[in-house]
């Protein structure tokens, strides 16, 4: 039974049932009753499959069409009036006919099957931040992942009232053809639909589809920001707690640095770190003047291989209840393993792909972009704020990437517009797991680039913009974990050690910390970084610090080219940015 007498979320669902022809309609109300009932249907059909119930609790398996483990950017498209709102980092399609292509592949496509119509909200439902999704799927595996992802249920319904402003999107896993895989967004009809994939990022529309694409349009329509980040807390001994967000292309290593564990020496004298969010970050002015920031999430889609005791016991702990994990290894005793979990691959365990597994045979038993679903309340270090409806005031704001050598451990913009500048020219260097390619420059802005719902020149304009909205700006700073020696060994620790960085940072913030000078920013001095039991010792951090002028001059021919792709759509203002970094580089 309908679990709402709202007119608009009532047509739109019969509408979009005319056209996929369900069996029958289920409304999700966000029980655990009903969820059990749907997972244990999912268990009965081998969609899902329960794990260890002592070492795993409420924990299950998933795996997917092997031909479909991945979002498929060039499949992705961003469907408005204009070519040009899409902009070059977009595939685009005319409104009309893409409409037109899609009601061809969703035709009948549910037959036989079940519609669930799933009501969530992204944000805490009633929260000044909080938006609406409706989700219409074909997959319990969906509906389960959302009612971890985000807040499902029918409550999201009372909130929502008779109102129209909610997100539609529908989800069909029809028939799983990649050919006709497509994961399309109407930003002026706020509309998402998805059809022939049965992947997270395809298919968990609150996310990357919902909280990042629409919503970056929603923000540029009504003065806020939606950004690929993560939110945490660092509480210092006098017990302050100081917030910051930061952006990171693929494979730095956001989650880790989410759920940072503070170094002894920082620990002993009372430091610790607190997750508010790893992957989103909606940001808005407050009353204050002030930036505040949420987490419209509610649990972490996370990669697995390389999550270890090590680089990340906080999210390995969030996956020991209530989780679901696709495309992992499962091991003889009903637990799961993954690549860089230890170095002890299991025995007689199935791999990713439902086959019996050896080792030896250096095939790899998860897939690398295989995945933990968790509940972010399991987290050992999640925030006391998370649910707190108002957000947490943003001092930083941090971007970075994985560079061997042009960009220094940390760097502060000089203002604002600068640090936008600094965040349009984010780049990360391949790593071989990416591509085969190792060292090939890829420009990712604020690590939007697959992202972002609308030009991307607009956007920088939407950032530069901000600063008359903002009273009491954040600073915003560049890191690079990632610097190499001449032997190709990494010299900076990483990891926990990289608080010492976030502590500079914050530093700067507050009027606490000094700096100096650079053509490209201010740099700490040396004796500004704490490196007590870090291992580094000063003439390291000198390296670490220093900014080769010869490699910038390369850096600013990428960065122009990279620009030219914009044309008229580049804000005069980072222009005039790049401008001023050449003359410093003289
Ligand atoms: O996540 C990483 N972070 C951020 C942590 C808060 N990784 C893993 C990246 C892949 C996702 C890192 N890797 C980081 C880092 O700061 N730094 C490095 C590079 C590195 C790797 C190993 C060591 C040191 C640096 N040292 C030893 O293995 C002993
Ligand atoms: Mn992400």
């Amino acid at each position: 039974m309908a679990l709402t007498t709202n007119t608009h979320v009532l047509e739109w669902v019969s509408e979009m049932a005319a056209l996929t022809q369900p069996d029958q309609i289920v409304w999700i109300d966000g029980s655990e009753a009903q969820l059990d009932m749907l997972r244990a249907e999912a268990m009965a059909t081998g969609e899902l499959i329960r794990l260890n119930e002592e070492k795993l609790p409420g924990c299950v398996l998933h795996r997917s069409d092997p031909n479909d483990v991945a979002r498929v950017e060039s499949r992705t498209f961003i469907c408005c009036e204009k070519e040009e709102d899409a902009g070059p980092t977009n595939n685009w399609m005319a409104p009309d006919e893409m409409y037109a292509k899609l009601r061809e592949i969703y035709a009948g496509c549910m037959a036989g099957r079940t519609m669930y119509v799933i009501p969530y909200s992204m944000s805490v439902v009633g929260s000044p931040f909080a938006k609406y999704g409706v989700e219409l799927t074909d997959s319990i595996y969906v509906v389960v992942s959302m009612a971890i992802m985000t807040r499902m249920g029918k409550e999201v319904f009372a909130a929502l009232g008779d109102s129209a402003d909610f997100i539609k999107g529908l989800h069909s896993k029809a028939q799983l053809d990649p050919e006709k895989r497509y994961i399309v967004h109407f930003p002026q009809d706020n509309t998402i639909m998805s059809v022939n994939s049965g992947y997270g990022g395809n298919v968990l529309l609150g996310k990357k589809c919902f909280a990042l694409r629409i919503a970056s349009c929603l923000g540029r329509d009504e003065g806020w920001m939606a950004e690929h980040m993560l939110i945490l807390g660092i509480e210092n001994p006098q017990g302050e707690v100081r917030y910051l967000a930061a952006a990171f292309p693929s494979a730095c290593g956001k989650t880790n640095l989410a759920m940072l564990i503070p170094p002894e020496h920082y620990r002993r004298k009372g430091w610790k770190v607190w997750c508010v969010g790893d992957d989103i970050a909606w940001l808005r002015p407050g009353p204050d003047g002030r930036l505040w920031a949420v987490n419209p999430e509610n649990g972490f889609f996370g990669v697995a291989p390389g999550t270890s005791a090590k680089s990340n016991p906080n999210a390995l702990a969030a996956t020991m209840k209530n989780t679901i994990f696709t495309n992992v290894v499962l091991k003889a005793d009903g637990t799961v393993w993954w690549e860089g979990m230890d170095k002890n691959p299991p025995e007689g365990a199935i791999n990713w792909l439902g086959e019996p597994w050896d080792p030896a045979d250096g095939s790899k038993g998860a897939h690398p972009n295989s995945r933990f679903t968790a509940p972010a309340i399991n987290c050992p270090c999640i925030s006391p704020e998370f649910e707190n409806p108002q957000g947490v005031p943003i001092s930083a704001i941090v971007f970075g990437g994985r560079r061997a050598k042009t960009a220094p451990l940390v760097y502060q913009s000089r203002n604002w517009a600068h640090g936008v500048f600094v965040g349009s020219i984010m780049a990360s260097e391949t790593t071989a797991a990416a591509t085969g390619a190792v060292g090939v420059v890829r420009r990712d802005p604020m690590a939007m680039l697959p992202f972002c719902g609308y030009n991307m020149g607009d956007y920088w304009q939407h950032w530069l913009d901000m600063a008359g909205r903002v009273e009491k700006l954040p600073k915003i700073f560049n890191v690079n974990w990632f610097r190499l020696d001449e032997e190709g060994n990494f010299i900076w620790p990483g990891f926990g050690d990289n608080l010492r960085v976030l502590e500079w940072i914050m530093g700067r913030c507050f009027d606490e910390a000094e700096a100096e000078e650079s053509p490209i920013g201010y740099l700490p001095k040396v004796e500004d970084i704490d490196l007590e039991e870090s291992g580094v010792d000063a003439q390291t951090l000198r390296e670490l610090l220093n900014v080769d002028r010869e490699l910038w001059k390369q850096e600013v021919e990428g960065i122009e080219e990279f620009y030219a792709m914009f044309g008229e759509k580049l804000p005069e203002t980072l222009r005039a940015e790049l401008e001023k970094l050449k003359k410093n580089l003289e």
